[in-house]
């Protein structure tokens, strides 16, 4: 069994097995990590949860491992998780980027998890929730969740964070660079990355597109979405972007955003897990079961409407 109080006490191998817990299939594994859950809820919720997106080759893992050094080197603990639907094709992205993470990894106050590669219910990013909050009760005060700008789960992302950062590259002709307009909306800052060599001028020329570009985008938030450039690869620029997310923090919660936006967040994933359990509860219905098949046939045959259809089905709830 785990034990709530190694948990508690950031022991690594504990915080792991709940994590495995957390990821398993079995229903019955479920029930116990829900369980668990439970019990550290209330120790969770005190860590700095910041997501970060691009395209691949961008240089996530690089800056992550730069910023998360840099984090412990100011005394964060600081855990590293990801969200990435693609990888069971790819055999886990992050996987492969400990390697590239290998400093990182070798910190006592790092924890790096791959992404799962299998979500139940409410999806990979479930899980990333749900190892989140691991996390938190385990004494992480910065969580940084990685994804892969290219799919839908950055959306998911965004809404389990507290501050969502999107890697660019230096390149200001090509204006949004793969990533969605939607995306962009979505960020509390752009990082131009790779500012470094003979790419200096051109971030900074990126940088300034994309100023213009944000301020063009209106918003009624308190906070306006920043444009920074770093290198990754040199270190530089890291300690700015960590402090323009201090500052977004402790205007956030001055003025209320950050616990609204959070209660916001925690409802919208309420509301969606109620909405997964009601469709597998219909799949798993016996009667729904038998009678489905016949159901669906008559729509097909035009017997039917398919509203006729659906309201019989709701009716064996
Ligand atoms: N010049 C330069 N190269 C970088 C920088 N950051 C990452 N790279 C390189 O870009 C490539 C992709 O980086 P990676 O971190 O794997 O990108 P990811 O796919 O977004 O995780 C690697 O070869 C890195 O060494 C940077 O700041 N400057
Ligand atoms: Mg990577």
């Amino acid at each position: 069994m785990i034990d709530i109080k190694q948990i508690k006490s950031g022991n690594r191998r504990a915080l792991a097995k709940a994590i495995t817990l957390i990821e398993s299939k079995l229903d019955t594994h479920r029930e116990q990590a829900q369980d668990l859950l439970n019990e550290l809820l209330p120790h969770t919720g005190n860590s700095i949860r910041i997501g970060i997106t691009g395209i691949p080759g961008v240089g996530k893992s690089t800056f992550i491992e730069a910023f998360g050094l840099y984090l412990i080197e100011q005394g964060k603990k600081v855990a590293v998780l990801a969200v990435d639907p693609s990888s069971p094709i790819r055999g886990g992205s992050i996987l492969g980027d400990k390697t590239r993470m290998e400093n990182l990894s070798r910190e006592a106050n790092a924890y790096i998890r791959p992404s799962p590669s299998e979500g139940a219910l409410g999806g990979v990013a479930q899980k990333t929730r749900e190892t989140m909050l691991l996390c938190e009760a385990a004494g992480f005060d910065v969580i940084l969740v990685e994804t892969v700008g290219v799919g839908q789960s950055e959306y998911e992302v965004a809404a389990m964070v507290d501050f969502f950062l999107v890697l660019m590259l230096p390149n200001a002709g090509d204006e949004l660079q793969g990533i969605k307009r939607g995306i962009m909306e979505l960020a509390d800052a752009l990082l131009i990355n790779k500012a470094d060599g003979e790419s200096i001028n051109l971030a900074k020329q990126t940088q300034q597109h994309y100023k213009n570009a944000l301020h063009l985008l209106s918003s009624d938030s308190f906070w306006q979405p920043q444009v920074k450039a770093c290198s990754a690869l040199n270190k530089s620029g890291i300690h700015d972007v960590w402090g323009m997310i201090l500052d977004f923090i402790q205007q956030a919660k001055e003025n209320g955003y950050f616990e609204h936006q959070r209660e916001k967040q925690t409802q919208d994933w309420l509301n969606k897990l109620i909405q997964e359990m009601l469709t597998l509860k219909l799949k798993q219905n016996p009667d729904v079961k038998s009678k489905l098949p016949q159901l669906q046939q008559d729509v097909l045959e035009q017997k039917l409407t398919p509203y006729h259809a659906a309201q019989q089905i709701i009716k064996l709830l």
